[in-house]
């Protein structure tokens, strides 16, 4: 069971940079547990195209469960600073048939307002399965 999250890309992220441009990074976060992608150096349009994946750890995903995001301004000196932020509700993961979702998410800045930014996301969920072979074991012969 597992959550599967592919960053694909960001657009018309706001320049906050006095010299050249931003260079982003984004950070998803579910259930207290963060991944990042890499930066991308100078580039107000990013593409990742990254994927990640949480383990449920057997506990099939909720409905309020959700994934937060965040986009930041890499900075080699100092803090990295917030572009833009979002949380995606996963109750329409887990109702879509297909257990798969692309979405486009308009980012809100540090005071919750929206900004021109957008990150598009694909999510995709594999639930519990039905019938319970609990045990593994039955792919562990090929080491030998
Ligand atoms: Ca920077």
């Amino acid at each position: 069971m597992a959550l599967q999250v592919t960053v694909t890309n960001a657009t018309n992220l706001p320049n906050i940079e006095k010299f050249g441009k931003i260079d982003p990074q984004a950070t998803i976060v579910f259930q207290g547990s963060k991944k990042r992608t890499e930066v991308i150096k100078e580039e107000l349009n990013p593409v990742w195209n990254q994927k990640f994946e949480w383990d449920l750890g057997g506990k099939p995903l909720e409905s309020h469960d959700e994934i937060e995001v965040y986009v930041k301004d890499w900075e080699r000196v100092g803090r990295n600073r917030l572009l833009g932020t979002a949380r995606v509700p996963l109750k329409d993961l887990m109702k879509s048939k297909s257990h798969a979702t692309h979405c486009n998410v308009n980012l809100v800045d540090g005071s919750k307002r929206a900004t021109q930014a957008y990150i598009t996301l694909h999510l995709k969920y594999e639930p519990p399965k039905k019938a319970g072979s609990g045990d593994s074991g039955a792919d562990e012969g090929e080491i030998y």
